[in-house]
C-alpha cells in the first residue's frame, strides 16, 4: 500500500544554463556553509568544505534529475530497473564532478587558492553496500545506463551497516563496523512519502469474496515499511540523471500507538527496533551461501518495495496494469531478489484480483536473470520450513508455479520423472529446500551468464535442463566496467597522455582506444606512458608507506592481485611463487631477478577460516621477506589493507602485472581483470571467466597464460587427482610446501598453517599443485619481460589499446538491445515553471 503522495507545482528559478559556472558553484559553496552547515570558511574543516561543496553538486543534479523524471513521464518510456542486494558506488563527488565536466575546472579553482582537492575528495565515505564484483558491476551499470540516456532506476537496500572494514592486526584480519553514515550523507534524499507496507510471517486464508470467488487473505505475523533513500547518478557529458532508490525499514506507526497506547513504551520501542533490524545491517559473505531467516526477509522486503513503487508510478499514468510488461524490464542481479518473481504474482493475482495467466504472462515478460557464479555451494537454496516461516503465501504461489510448470515439462518429456525432479523449484533429493535458480530462471523471459566461458558452462552444467527446455532464453552478455571511474577519474595522468593524442571520444566509446595502437612503438609515446606509470607507481608507494610503514621500491615491478579472498582466486598460489622467488633469492644472495612488489587486497568473509588464513599467511611470508636483508632489496610483499573502492582507484593505474590466476571454471567473469588491463597492467592469468576473452582482444603475445583449462581440469578430477604426487615429483614446489609447514614463517609454531598446507598436500579441489609448475614459468617469462622496457611498454600500451570491449556501455548496449527492448530518451535542461507542470 503506498502512503499516498500529493504532486504540487513547482518552480526552479536558477536558469539552468549556466549553473556549472565558477561563480554560481562558488556562491553556493559559501551559502552551503553558512546557510545550511552553520560554519565561517575561517573555522569551517576539510569535513564542512567537502559537505557544503557536495550539497552544491547535488544542487545541478537534481536540476536534472528533475528534467529527466519530467522527460520520462511526459514520453511514456520503457524504464529499467536494476533489483540488486548489492551496489558499490564509490565515493560520488569525483565522480559527479567528472561527468558534469567540471572536474578541470574545479581542480584549478582548488589550487590557485592554495587547496588540493584530493583532500576534500578524500573525506567521502564511500557507501560499502555490497561485497565485491557483483555489486561493483551493478555501480557500473547504473553509470552506463545514465550515460547512454537509458531510462532506469536501481533499486536495492539501505544498509546503516555496509560491508565491514578491515584492519590487519598482528597478519589477522579484523573487521570494524562500517559507520558510512555516522555523517549525514548528502548524496541521499529521504521521502518519507515514499513508503509501502511489507508483511512477514503469519498465516493464510482463502476466503469467498463478493462474486463467490475464492481469494487468498494473508495475514502476517508483522509488518515493516518500508522508506525511499534517493541517490541521483549523472550520466557523463548528458543530462540524463537516473535515480539509485534503496530502502530503509522502519516500524510502521500504527505499532508504535497500539503499544504506546496500553503504556507499554517498551515494547513499542522494541517494535520499533526489530522493524529496523531489517536493512541494519548487509551480509558479509561473498559467495558460500548461508541461510539466514534475517536474509531472506531482507531480500523479499527489498523486492517488494520495489515493485509496489513500479505499481504506484505506473498507475500514476495508466489506468490499469495490463500493459505492465511495455514499460518496465526488470533485471535481477543474481538470485538475491528472485522472490520478486512471486510477489509480482501476488501484487497481481492476490491484491488486483488479475487472473492467473494474464499475471504469468506479464511477470515472465517483466523479468530477466543474470546469473553471477557456477559454485554450487553459492547456489541459493531456503529450507521449506524457514520458507513457510517467512512467506507463508509465497510458498502457496511458488507451489502453483512450480505444479503448472512440471505439468508442462512432463508433456514435454512423458516419462522422465528424473528430469522433472532435477527441474523442480523445490529439492526433494533429501531435506526439501527452495531452489532460486530455479524460480528465477521459470519466471524470466531471457537468462545471461556474464562471459562467454560462463555462459557455456551454465548452458552445459549448472542450468542444462533448462537449457535445453528453452535454448532460446539464454545469452551471454560479458561483463564491462565504467571508463568514466576506472580510467577518466582514477588515472588523471594516462587519462591527459591518451587524450593528448587522440582526444577524449573514448570516454564514451572504448574502443576508440584503438587509436592508440599507431603509437606503441613511438619512442617518445613509450617515454610518457612509462613516466606515467612511475608516477602512479610513486604515489601508491606513499599509500602503502602511510597505511603500513612498508617502504616499496616505485621502480620494482608491481605485481598486484586485489579481489575477495577464497580458494577458487588461490591467492596462496601467488604465495607459493613468492616462497619460491624467496628460495631462490636465498640459495642465492647475488642472484639476478627483476625486482618485485607483490600487492595484495582483498576482504575475507568473517565466518570463512581458510580465506583469514590465507591473509594470515601473506602478512606472515611479507614480515619475513621484508626484513631479511638478503632479499628485500629485490623482493617485497604488502597486504593493503581494506580494499575497497576508494583504494582500487589508487591500485589499478600503478600496477605493471595483474593477477587473474583462479583455477579454471570457477570464476564466472571477473571484472578486477578488466580495470587493471584498461590501466595498462599486462595480464598473468588462467583460462577463467572474462580472461579468455581479455587474451582474445589483446593478443596471446601480450598476455601470460598458464594453467590447465575447464577440461583439463574435469579430466584431471575425473581420473582421480592426487596433489600429493606434484609435491613428490617437483623439487622446488616440494623445498616451498616444506618450508611452509616447518613453522619458519611463522616463528616455529608448525601448526599455524598446517590447515592450509594439508588441503593443498591432500586435496588441493583448487588444483594449486597442479597449476604451480606453469604459474612459476610464466611468472618468470613476466619479469625477464619486464626488464624489456621497450617491449614491456608497447605490451602495456596494446592491452589498454584493445579494451573497447570491456566497457559497461557496451554490455547495457547488449541487455537493452537483446534482453530490454529500451531505447534512449534525450534530456534537455530546461527551466521548469508553474506553467509546464
Ligand atoms: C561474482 C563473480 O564471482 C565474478 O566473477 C563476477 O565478475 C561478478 C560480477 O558478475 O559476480 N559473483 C559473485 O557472487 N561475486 C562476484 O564477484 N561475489 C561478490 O560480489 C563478492
Amino acid at each position: 500500500m503506498a502512503i499516498e503522495e500529493k504532486t504540487t507545482p513547482f518552480i526552479i528559478k536558477e536558469a539552468s544554463d549556466n549553473d556549472l559556472d565558477m561563480e554560481s558553484l562558488g556562491r553556493d559553496l559559501n551559502e552551503n556553509l553558512f546557510y545550511y552547515l552553520g560554519k565561517s570558511p575561517l573555522v569551517a574543516t576539510l569535513q564542512d568544505i567537502y559537505h557544503a561543496f557536495a550539497l552544491t553538486v547535488r544542487k545541478r543534479l537534481l536540476q536534472r534529475w528533475i528534467n529527466t523524471s519530467m522527460a520520462y513521464v511526459k514520453q511514456k518510456v520503457k524504464v529499467v530497473c536494476y533489483f540488486s542486494a548489492e551496489y558499490l558506488p564509490g565515493p560520488h563527488l569525483g565522480n559527479n564532478l567528472l561527468n558534469l565536466g567540471i572536474f578541470p575546472t574545479i581542480s584549478q579553482a582548488f589550487a590557485r587558492v592554495g587547496a588540493n582537492l584530493d583532500y576534500f575528495l578524500d573525506q567521502e565515505e564511500e557507501p560499502g553496500l555490497g561485497n565485491g564484483g557483483l555489486g561493483r558491476l551493478a555501480a557500473c551499470y547504473l553509470d552506463s545506463l545514465a550515460t547512454l540516456e537509458i531510462p532506469a532506476i536501481g533499486y536495492g537496500l539501505r544498509y546503516e551497516f555496509g560491508i565491514f572494514d578491515q584492519e590487519i592486526r598482528d597478519g589477522w584480519q579484523a573487521e570494524i563496523t562500517d559507520k558510512w553514515l555516522q555523517w549525514d550523507n548528502p548524496w541521499e534524499i529521504h521521502h518519507p512519502e515514499i513508503a509501502y507496507e511489507v508483511k512477514l510471517g503469519g498465516c493464510c486464508q482463502t476466503h469467498p469474496d463478493r462474486d463467490g470467488r475464492l481469494v487468498v487473505h494473508w495475514h502476517p505475523e508483522r509488518v515493516v515499511k518500508g522508506v525511499a533513500y534517493d541517490t541521483p547518478i549523472l550520466g557523463y557529458n548528458v543530462n540524463t540523471c537516473n535515480v539509485l532508490r534503496l530502502w530503509k525499514a522502519e516500524a510502521i506507526e500504527s505499532f508504535d500507538f497500539q503499544a504506546f497506547n496500553k503504556g507499554d513504551y517498551y515494547d513499542a520501542v522494541d517494535e520499533k527496533l526489530v522493524s529496523e533490524n531489517l536493512t541494519k545491517v548487509l551480509y558479509p559473505n561473498d559467495e558460500p551461501f548461508e541461510g539466514k531467516k534475517l536474509r531472506l526477509e531482507q531480500q523479499y522486503f527489498l523486492c517488494s518495495c520495489a515493485l509496489q513503487d513500479m505499481i504506484r508510478l505506473h498507475l500514476h499514468f495508466a489506468p490499469n496494469l495490463g500493459d505492465f510488461h511495455e514499460s518496465w524490464a526488470v533485471q535481477l542481479n543474481d538470485t538475491h531478489p528472485a522472490i520478486s518473481v512471486v510477489e509480482l504474482m501476488r501484487l497481481l493475482v492476490d491484491e488486483r484480483q488479475i487472473p492467473w495467466d494474464q499475471a504469468w504472462d506479464t511477470t515472465r515478460k517483466v523479468f530477466s536473470y543474470t546469473n553471477h557464479t557456477l559454485l554450487p555451494e553459492a547456489l541459493e537454496k531456503w529450507p521449506l520450513p524457514l520458507f513457510a516461516q517467512v512467506l507463508p503465501r509465497h510458498l502457496e504461489i511458488i507451489f502453483e508455479i512450480n505444479r503448472r510448470f512440471l505439468d508442462s515439462v512432463r508433456l514435454r518429456y512423458p516419462g522422465d520423472n528424473s528430469k522433472a525432479a532435477r527441474l523442480s523449484l523445490i529439492d526433494e533429493s533429501g531435506d526439501r529446500y527452495v531452489r532460486m535458480a530455479h524460480l528465477a530462471c521459470v519466471g524470466s523471459h531471457a537468462i545471461n551468464g556474464v562471459s562467454a566461458l560462463h555462459t557455456e558452462l551454465l548452458k552445459s552444467s549448472t542450468l542444462q535442463d533448462f537449457f535445453e527446455l528453452w535454448p532460446e532464453k539464454f545469452y551471454n552478455i560479458t561483463n564491462g566496467v565504467t571508463p568514466r571511474r576506472f580510467l577518466a577519474l582514477s588515472n588523471p595522468r594516462l587519462t591527459a597522455l591518451i587524450n593528448s593524442k587522440i582526444g577524449s571520444d573514448w570516454i564514451k566509446d572504448l574502443y576508440k582506444l584503438r587509436q592508440l595502437e599507431e603509437f606503441a612503438e613511438d619512442p617518445d609515446f613509450q617515454q610518457s606512458w612509462r613516466e606515467v606509470k612511475l608516477a602512479n607507481k610513486r604515489q601508491l608507494a606513499n599509500a602503502i608507506k602511510a597505511r603500513t610503514g612498508i617502504s616499496v621500491d616505485p621502480q620494482s615491478m608491481f605485481d598486484i592481485q586485489v579481489k575477495r579472498l577464497h580458494e577458487y582466486k588461490r591467492q596462496h598460489l601467488n604465495v607459493l611463487h613468492i616462497i619460491t622467488l624467496y628460495l631462490r633469492l636465498k640459495k642465492d644472495p647475488t642472484l639476478e631477478i627483476t625486482p618485485r612488489t607483490i600487492i595484495f587486497g582483498g576482504k575475507a568473509a568473517p565466518g570463512y577460516f581458510m580465506a583469514r588464513l590465507i591473509i594470515k599467511l601473506i602478512s606472515s611470508v611479507a614480515e619475513v621477506v621484508n626484513r631479511d636483508p638478503d632479499v628485500n632489496d629485490r623482493l617485497k610483499v604488502v597486504f593493503f589493507p581494506n580494499f575497497n573502492v576508494k583504494n582500487a582507484q589508487k591500485i589499478y593505474p600503478a600496477a605493471d602485472l595483474s593477477q587473474q590466476i583462479s583455477t579454471a571454471g570457477k570464476e564466472a567473469s571477473g571484472t578486477g581483470n578488466m580495470k587493471f588491463a584498461l590501466n595498462g597492467a599486462l595480464t598473468i592469468g588462467t583460462l577463467d571467466g572474462a580472461n579468455v576473452e581479455i587474451r582474445e582482444e589483446v593478443g596471446p603475445e601480450n598476455f601470460f597464460l598458464f594453467g590447465h583449462t575447464v577440461e583439463e581440469v574435469q579430466y584431471i578430477k575425473a581420473q582421480g587427482y592426487n596433489p600429493y604426487l606434484y609435491y613428490q615429483s617437483n623439487e622446488h614446489l616440494r623445498e616451498v610446501i616444506d618450508l611452509l609447514r616447518s613453522g619458519f614463517f611463522a616463528h616455529g609454531d608448525r601448526d599455524l598453517f598446517r590447515p592450509l598446507v594439508e588441503s593443498l598436500l591432500y586435496q588441493d579441489d583448487y588444483l594449486l599443485m597442479a597449476d604451480y609448475q606453469s604459474y612459476i614459468e610464466r611468472q618468470d617469462e613476466a619479469g625477464m619481460t619486464f626488464l624489456d622496457k621497450k617491449r614491456w611498454t608497447r605490451m602495456s600500451i596494446l592491452n589498454t589499446a584493445r579494451m573497447g570491449k570491456f566497457s559497461s556501455d557496451r554490455a547495457i548496449q547488449e541487455y537493452c538491445q537483446h534482453i530490454w527492448q529500451v531505447k534512449p530518451t534525450f534530456i534537455e535542461l530546461q527551466d521548469i515553471t508553474l506553467e509546464q507542470v
